[in-house]
């Protein structure tokens, strides 16, 4: 529903309204009422009594979409904490309306004294602040876990409803899994996919968009480390809006990418959704879209259209592999370490030399020098091809 008017200091929308809003949840058996403009308690709990469901905002809905989303404990605790800022200012007037008579949305609340309520609250987001800190100094083992892994990292990004998690599907599904034994530690949207033979993480992100309230953004910022962290970012686009759309959410993406310092990370750009598009029209958005869309490919996650073109072209910008050699004295320690290193890297048959064992592999460079690392701490030799 849509109104433009003053707004209602009580119900934000004009009071023949608020009766159709009603009668429009009573017929579609709605469960909820989701407002694009920021309400005030009072608005919600009149809405509420009104209509006898649940009425959120914009910022409570993107919030929610956060919570499902953040997969590391410093992006839940940054969520929490806007929420519990939002919640401050609102918090005595939401606990004196419940007294009223609690509605959708306020039900417990009225156990509470105003007060107290707000102290609690207070206290709440002071003891977060607190663990936000700690957390901030332990981020870096999360990548460093990723790093560990040996793999290249392909984040998916774009703006909401590209069809980001559709291509996460199509790619994860169109590739043999590998043995998942290894994953356990990562959220349930990293997947790993052989591309030509090399071991990939690719992850599923939230989506970004316009406005988004200023309180937010620390937070969604934080759901967006796998994308901060990764060696090629995927940019989904919905090809089939029009050129002016897509352009502004090409735009909107970049200045995301750039806020969150993803910058100097090869993209490649997904221009999804071309079923939808005639030839001639997906030609013109190519033409048009040259300058802000990096080594675009036009795809349907859909119907797996162009996949193996889009690996293509993001196979490319993987990192190349390294080759190394090297040589272990056999002691308790070196059959751990092999089937360590086979799980991560491309290892060549070993060879048994003497006491000990030889063997090539090939991996990323980042992680040959790890290896390089755990060599001499085996009394081995090492080296780079
Ligand atoms: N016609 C068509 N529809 C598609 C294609 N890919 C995705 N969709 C549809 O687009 C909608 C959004 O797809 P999602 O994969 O959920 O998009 P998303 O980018 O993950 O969205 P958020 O996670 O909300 O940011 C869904 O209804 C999909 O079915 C496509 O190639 N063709
Ligand atoms: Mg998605």
């Amino acid at each position: 529903m849509e109104q433009i008017r003053v707004p209602d200091p009580n119900y934000q929308i004009g009071r023949g309204k608020v009766e159709e809003l009603a009668e429009l949840v009573s017929e579609k058996q709605a469960q909820r009422v989701i407002f694009d403009n920021e309400l005030k308690p009072q608005q919600a709990y009149n809405l509420a009594k009104a209509t006898g469901v649940q009425i959120i905002d914009r910022f409570q809905l993107i919030l929610e979409i956060f919570t499902h989303r953040a997969a590391t404990t410093e992006a839940k605790l940054q969520i929490q904490l806007a929420n519990l800022r939002y919640e401050l200012p609102r918090a005595k007037e939401k606990v004196k309306l419940t007294k009223k008579g609690e509605q959708p949305g306020f039900r417990g609340l009225g156990a509470y004294e105003v007060d107290i309520y707000y102290e609690t609250i207070k206290r709440q987001i002071h003891r977060i602040q607190k663990k936000l800190k700690t957390v901030r100094k332990k981020r870096s083992l999360h990548r460093k876990r990723r790093l560990e892994l040996g793999f290249s990292l392909v984040a998916l990004a774009g703006y909401t409803n590209a069809g980001k998690s559709s291509l996460f599907n199509a790619l994860a599904k169109e590739t043999v899994p590998v043995d998942s034994g290894l994953f356990t530690t990562l959220s349930t949207t990293t997947r790993a996919i052989e591309l030509s033979g090399r071991k990939v993480l690719l992850t599923d992100t939230v989506g970004f968009i316009d406005n988004l309230p200023l309180t937010l953004i620390e937070a969604f910022h934080s759901t967006l480390e796998e994308t901060i962290f990764s060696d090629i970012i995927l940019l989904v686009v919905d090809a089939s809006e029009s050129l002016d759309e897509i352009e502004r959410k090409l735009l909107c993406c970049r200045d995301t990418i750039q806020t969150i310092g993803a910058t100097g990370i090869g993209i490649v750009t997904a221009l999804n959704k071309i079923d939808l598009l005639s030839e001639s029209a997906l030609q013109l958005k190519l033409d048009a879209l040259k300058d802000l869309a990096p080594h675009p490919v036009p795809i349907s996650a859909l119907h797996h259209t162009n996949l193996p073109q889009l690996k293509h072209a993001f196979f490319s910008y993987l990192k190349e592999y390294v080759q190394a050699s090297l040589w272990i004295p056999w002691k308790t320690e070196s059959m751990p370490f092999i089937s360590w290193l086979h799980d991560r890297a491309e290892v060549q048959p070993l060879k048994y030399e003497g006491d000990g064992v030889s063997l090539t592999f090939k991996s990323l460079p980042r992680f040959a020098e790890k290896v390089r690392h755990r060599v001499a701490q085996l009394g081995g030799t090492f080296q780079r091809a």
